[in-house]
């Protein structure tokens, strides 16, 4: 299959280790891939499901034990302590190594280990970085397939001495207590033992195209972010890209495959999705940044999900699809999740293989269940999404998730103020990851799970290509989530987001003004387009305003979050939040 010696030596030391009773290296080819899809199924890794409503799809279940990341195992193991910096977990490599070898130790006796040649980019682009995930999971090999570019061609691009990133997963026994997600981004290896759900164990996903890749982004001059991209046409056929930051599970998804609202469809509004979770960033000729999706799937929460909020994804999901710990309807083998529709199927089995009881009040899919679908079963994929150079972006939002605080939307003033805000990011927390849910924390750039090296050099790192961008995106806040004192949502969401971009690309182009305020930039409320839409201006003013009380306990916040970072703060930032805590306090 190949002549790269580091990884037929590498292989041949994980089997070694592992032990495994079979070594099957993935071709890429349909003929192998169903293969190892029947043999899940006999194994019962994979339910098959109804072949005629649901072709070429997959139901899966993790352990009940392993349904999220988990943050508290996710480590970052560099040689010094300070480059993880105080937002990840750290241990000394050589540690490290020498406690994950033990686990390893014999874990794939007496099953078959797969190698996963995989690229994330464009296979044969000078920006796409290539991985080999050796695995004991056949959910990971037919996963992997879907989220990413498999297969010999990958091999044939890293050829006899290229580089790669040595991925190792093995399911283990899926202890929870001995669960580990480790990255070592000095060595370009990642390690993962004793999980089997997606964001653990894809490990071209979070792990690389975000941990070890916002690592390589800092050492070579360019980015990696937890950002969707979106490119949005105008009647006027002027079309602009868009990429936008927010944490896991708060409608990243939604957003990228946004329906215009009926008004905006007839006058012509066009949205495509060119990615939905991570964006690769680079500075083109032009001085503009140029943004691609390394990904080659969708791995969207499927609760919530339906004809109304998400029609693309939806229609996505209808073929060669993998459900992970979404319910079984028994009656015609086909998947159901909590407003999918509102007819939950009476004979169906919940998340964990059990019968479903409606009367115990329980969901029948679990909250952070998933689908992992191609990118390309998606009706407003952008014809852009194959295209190595990618897009040209017009604006970067960031955006969280707060019932209160921050308004609608807002713009920084320049770049660096960009990245300040972006900084202060903060957002309830959901179920993407074990612990506690709907609790406030910092997340800067929606970054905290995923930042590979000390997120003080990030923020550097930011402002650092700031200062090499000729032709900068503009850089906004948004947050859809204000609630009333009901704990209604008052922005209605969805399509109707469009809105809040329309502004932005204006305001991107130069082409309308707006009120400077102690935050920075905010609408005029009769800037935002809301003809037909179900929202009055009295609310839609109410969330466009600096509520100066909530500030003051945000910047409180904020300052003990900087304060974590030592010197390793950017001077820019420190200062900023001194000036922000006057503006507010006048
Ligand atoms: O589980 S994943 O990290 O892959 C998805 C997410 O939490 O964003
Ligand atoms: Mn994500």
């Amino acid at each position: 299959m190949t002549n790269n010696k580091v990884l037929l030596d590498w292989v041949q030391e994980v089997a070694e280790l592992t032990k495994p009773e079979k070594v099957v290296w993935i071709t890429g080819e349909e003929a192998q891939l169903e293969e190892i899809r029947k043999e899940g199924c006999s194994t019962g890794e994979l339910i098959k499901l109804n072949e005629e409503k649901l072709p070429g799809c997959y139901l899966h279940r993790s352990d009940t034990r392993d349904v999220a990341r988990v943050e508290a195992r996710t480590f970052i193991c560099c040689k010094e302590e300070k480059n993880a910096g105080p937002t990840n977990n750290w241990m000394d490599p050589q540690e490290m190594y020498l406690k994950l070898n033990k686990l390893y130790d014999g874990c794939m006796k007496g099953r078959t280990m797969y190698i996963i040649p995989f690229a994330m980019g464009i296979v044969g682009s000078p920006f796409a970085k290539y991985g080999i995930e050796i695995t004991d999971s056949i959910y990971v090999v037919v996963s992997m397939n879907i989220m990413t570019r498999i297969g010999t061609q990958v091999l044939d691009a890293i050829g006899e001495d290229g580089e790669f990133t040595k991925g190792l997963h093995s399911k283990a026994d899926l202890d929870p207590e001995e669960r580990y997600i480790v990255h070592f981004p000095e060595d370009n290896t990642i390690m993962s033992i004793n999980s089997g759900y997606g964001g653990n164990v894809l490990l071209g996903k979070k792990c690389l195209a975000l941990r070890i890749a916002s690592y390589l982004g800092q050492k070579e001059g360019w980015m990696a972010e937890h950002m969707l991209i979106l490119g949005v046409e105008n009647p006027q056929g002027e079309k602009r890209y868009i990429a936008a930051a927010f944490p896991s599970a708060c409608g990243k998804t939604n957003l990228a495959m946004l329906i215009p609202p009926e008004g905006y469809r007839k006058d012509g509004w066009k949205v495509t999705c060119v990615g939905d979770d991570i964006a690769w960033i680079r500075i083109g000729e032009d001085g503009r940044l140029w943004a691609t999706n390394p990904e080659n799937g969708f791995f969207g929460v499927a609760p919530g999900t339906n004809e109304k909020s998400n029609p693309n994804a939806l229609a996505a999901t209808r073929k060669n699809t993998i459900f992970t710990n979404v319910g079984l309807n028994l009656d015609d083998n086909t998947v159901w999740w909590e407003k999918l529709d509102k007819n939950p199927p009476a004979n169906s089995l919940d998340w964990t293989g059990k019968k479903w009881d409606p009367a115990l009040g329980e969901p029948m899919a679990h909250p952070n269940s998933r689908f992992t679908a191609p990118a390309k079963n998606c009706p407003c994929i952008a014809p852009e999404f194959d295209d190595a150079k990618g897009v040209p972006l017009s604006a970067i939002v960031f955006g969280g998730r707060r019932a209160k605080t921050a308004p609608l939307v807002y713009q920084s003033r320049d770049w660096d103020h960009g990245v300040f805000v972006g900084s202060i990011m903060a957002s309830e927390t959901t179920a993407a990851a074990t612990g506690a849910v709907g609790v406030v924390r910092r997340d800067p750039m929606a970054m905290l799970p995923f930042c590979g090296y000390n997120m003080g050099d990030y923020w550097q790192h930011w402002l650092d290509m700031g200062k090499k961008i000729s032709n900068p995106p503009k850089i906004f806040n948004v947050n859809w989530f204000r609630t009333d004192e009901e704990g209604n949502f008052i922005w209605p969401g969805f399509g109707d987001n469009l809105r809040v971009l329309e502004w932005i690309l204006k305001r991107a182009d130069g082409k309308i003004g707006a009120r400077e305020t102690e935050i920075g930039f905010i609408p005029e409320p009769s800037d935002i387009n809301i003809e037909g839409c179900d929202i009055d201006l009295d609310a839609l003013t109410g969330i466009l305003q600096v509520e100066k009380e909530y500030w003051k306990e945000d910047i409180k916040s904020i300052k003990e979050f900087y304060a974590k970072f030592g010197d390793k703060l950017p001077e820019y930032l420190a200062k900023e939040v001194e000036a922000m805590e006057e503006r507010i306090s006048k």
